[in-house]
This record gives structure tokens, C-alpha cells and sequence, in this order.
């Protein structure tokens, strides 16, 4: 099992206090820095976008973690500031050629993830184990924030976890995002998950201070 790792969702910051929200979350040892890329069309919102995470980058030496739900992504995967120590999602779904999406991803120098729907079969893995350094396992629909975990999923980490050990390919990391809330956290890491997406189950809420929650979530994912 590989080290477990954090990744605030930083759509659910309260953006008129992102710069705090940047210094408690290096203070805190983040890991990576998720971002919502949304576009209207593969999911029904907007969120975040190139211009942003430049900022990110230009704020702090966090890597970042672009979750892209745009369509065609291998067209616009230039537009992101991606480099060494970065990665970036796309999902199956989101194009015709997810290969080639994936492979524009390691030309940047980032590692590249496949993000799957919670209806989208473990076995189009298959096709993608030498292109990818990591799956997303998706425990909501994508789209918003604050939404109830889809409880089938907890298999579907288990069964792609076993998916890639199978094949030789242990070194492929699983994320999860959507509802990691303390408790499910517990039950993802369990399931086989390594990185976890922190939105407004866990670290932002109004319940507990924003530092005491992250040690919280450490704790359930040791
Ligand atoms: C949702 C998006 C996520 C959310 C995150 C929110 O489509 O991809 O990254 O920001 O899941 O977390 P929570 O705890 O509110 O579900
Ligand atoms: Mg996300």
C-alpha cells in the first residue's frame, strides 16, 4: 500500500480567504492541491481554469492536481501551467482518443490520471496501464461539491486496486474524490484508496478549525 496522501479541493476554499487558506495548507504539509476544472459541457457547472492555476503556482510550491471534466481535453491540456511533480486527470469519457490525452500529460512532464465516473467500468484500465501513473476513482458524479457518496464505489476501488496489482502494475496510485468525509475516508483507505480529495465533507466546514480537521483526516487515513 503507498503512503497516504492529502488533496484539498480548492473549488470549496472560501476564495476571499485563499491566501490564508494557501499558508494553513503549507503550514500543514498538503500533498497536492486539487483543482475542479469544469466546463458546462461534460459536467453541468463551471469552475476553475488555466488562468487559475497559474496563480496556484505562482502562490506556492504545492503541486498542483488539475482534475479536468472538460470535453477533449488533449486539445486544451496546453493551456495548464502542468510540469514535474503535477498531476492531471482526464476522464474516459471526455474524448475520442483518452490515450492521446494521457500521453500529452507525461510530454509536460506531469503524471498522467484517468478518472473514472462511478459508472464507468474497471476494465477500460486495460487499455491505458503503460499510459497512466494514477486512477481516480470518482465516489460522486462529478459537478459539485457536497454531494452523498455513492456506496458502490467502495467496491470499485477495491476491484481496481486488484485490477492493476494483477497485472504488474502496483505501482499505479488510486485517488478519490467525492463525500471523503472522516468516516468514508476510513473506508476508502481500507478499499485500497491512496489519495484523498478533501472538500466540504472533511477540512472545509464551519464544524472544526480548518488545521485540526486536517490532522483529523490524517488520522482516519493512516
Ligand atoms: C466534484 C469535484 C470534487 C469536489 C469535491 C468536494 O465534481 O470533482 O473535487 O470538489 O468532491 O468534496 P465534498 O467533500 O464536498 O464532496
Ligand atoms: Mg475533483
Amino acid at each position: 500500500m503507498h503512503a497516504s496522501q492529502i488533496a484539498p479541493s480548492i473549488m470549496c476554499v472560501d476564495f476571499l480567504k485563499l491566501e490564508d487558506t494557501l499558508d494553513s495548507l503549507k503550514r500543514a504539509n498538503i500533498e497536492y492541491l486539487h483543482v475542479d476544472i469544469m466546463d458546462g459541457e461534460f459536467v453541468p457547472n463551471y469552475t476553475l481554469g488555466p488562468d487559475f492555476c497559474r496563480s496556484l503556482k505562482a502562490a506556492c510550491d504545492i503541486p498542483l492536481d488539475v482534475h479536468m471534466m472538460i470535453t477533449h481535453p488533449e486539445r486544451k491540456l496546453g493551456w495548464f501551467p502542468l510540469g514535474s511533480g503535477d498531476y492531471a486527470s482526464v476522464h474516459y469519457e471526455a474524448g475520442n482518443h483518452p490515450i492521446r490525452a494521457l500521453k500529452a500529460i507525461r510530454d509536460a512532464g506531469a503524471k498522467p490520471m484517468l478518472a473514472l465516473n462511478p459508472a464507468t467500468p474497471v476494465c477500460v484500465l486495460e487499455s491505458v496501464l503503460d499510459d497512466i501513473d494514477a486512477v481516480l476513482v470518482m465516489t460522486v458524479n462529478p459537478g459539485y461539491a457536497g454531494q452523498k457518496l455513492i456506496e458502490r464505489t467502495l467496491d470499485k476501488i477495491t476491484c481496481v486496486r486488484r485490477f492493476l496489482d494483477e497485472r504488474g502494475y502496483e505501482h499505479v496510485r488510486i485517488e478519490v474524490d467525492g463525500n471523503v468525509s472522516f468516516e468514508n475516508a476510513k473506508r476508502m483507505r481500507r478499499a485500497g484508496a491512496d489519495i484523498f480529495v478533501a472538500g466540504t465533507s472533511s477540512i472545509f466546514t464551519s464544524a472544526m478549525p480548518f488545521d485540526e480537521a486536517i490532522i483529523k483526516l490524517r488520522s482516519a487515513i493512516e
